[in-house]
């Protein structure tokens, strides 16, 4: 059993209960970390403070407003959470925009600002918050950011999201250069395709569900709370020798060639 105890997880992209966020903060609450949720807007709050409740979080834990695209937001957040918290040790990147045009739209069209805030939103947010939260991993720790696999090959629609996804994981390199020295590591879970809000109102998303069922040799889809497993390990001393790494949560489907 994984030990969290006395540990500090700050998490980006809860939206819902199905969100893949809701399940790593599960995951870590469950092994006994103090979790602070961080919410995109203030019609997100309640929801979020509900699911810290659902969590059996203690008194400590909060849910706190942040949208990655403001800096302000960014520097506020920390600072609060700064002020409950002297030391953090883990932090949960789980957070992609891109305009809806974007990825529906023949790729060939993508427009100079759609492209702009899918990677604001999808990308720099990672270094920003990087940044942010460096000085409060004193103790070194574990970042982690979702991917796709839409980041290495094409599928349908995923369009400027790819494109994205492969800077994101880029980043993730960079970023473990420039943090390992600090003893702060950073990885990212590649996750197959999840029904989650992110997903929903994507043309064809149960064709690419029922693709992963044939071809992945698992024979079945990915489920929230494996990625959450996963997460964990990779957030926990167990993977202290894992940094700068994309770690596939697919069923397998990444490796097959037909
Ligand atoms: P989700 O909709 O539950 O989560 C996406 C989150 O991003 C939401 O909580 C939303 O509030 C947040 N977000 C968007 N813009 C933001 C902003 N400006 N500031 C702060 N937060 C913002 O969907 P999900 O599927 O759980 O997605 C989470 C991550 O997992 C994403 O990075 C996604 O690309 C990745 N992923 C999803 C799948 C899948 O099939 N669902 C597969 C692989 C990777
Ligand atoms: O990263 C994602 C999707 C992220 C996402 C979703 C939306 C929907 C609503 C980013 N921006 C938006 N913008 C919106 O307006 N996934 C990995 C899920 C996903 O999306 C796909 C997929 C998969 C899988 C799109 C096409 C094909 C496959």
């Amino acid at each position: 059993m994984i030990d969290m105890k006395g540990k500090v997880a700050v998490i980006l992209g809860v939206a819902n209960n199905r969100s893949i966020a809701y399940s790593i903060a599960e995951k870590l609450a469950q092994a006994g970390s103090t979790i602070v949720l961080c919410y995109q807007s203030e019609r997100l709050k309640k929801a979020a403070e509900d699911l810290i409740a659902e969590l059996g979080q203690t008194g400590q834990a909060r849910a706190i407003q942040l949208d990655v695209s403001s800096d302000e937001q960014i520097d506020a957040a920390f600072a609060e959470i700064a002020q409950h918290f002297p030391v953090i040790h883990t932090v949960i990147h789980s957070v992609a925009f891109a305009p809806a045009d974007a990825i529906k739209n023949d790729f060939l069209e993508t427009k100079r600002e759609d492209f702009r805030i899918a990677h604001d939103v999808s990308v720099y947010s990672l270094i920003a918050v990087a940044r942010a939260a460096a000085p409060l991993m004193t103790e070194g720790g574990s970042m982690l950011t979702l991917t796709y696999f839409g980041s290495q090959v094409v599928f349908p629609n995923y369009n400027v999201m790819g494109v994205a996804k492969a800077a994101l994981e880029a980043t993730v390199r960079y970023l473990a250069a420039s943090l390992g020295p600090r003893n702060i590591r950073v990885n990212a879970v590649s996750a197959g395709p999840i029904k989650t809000l992110a997903a929903r109102g994507i043309g064809d998303f149960a064709t690419i569900l029922d693709k992963v069922t044939e071809r992945a040799p698992l024979h079945r889809n990915v489920e929230q709370a494996e990625v959450g497993n996963t997460a964990l390990f990779l957030s926990s001393d167990l993977a202290s020798g894992i940094t700068g790494e994309v770690t596939y949560v697919d069923c397998g489907f990444n490796i097959t060639g037909i």
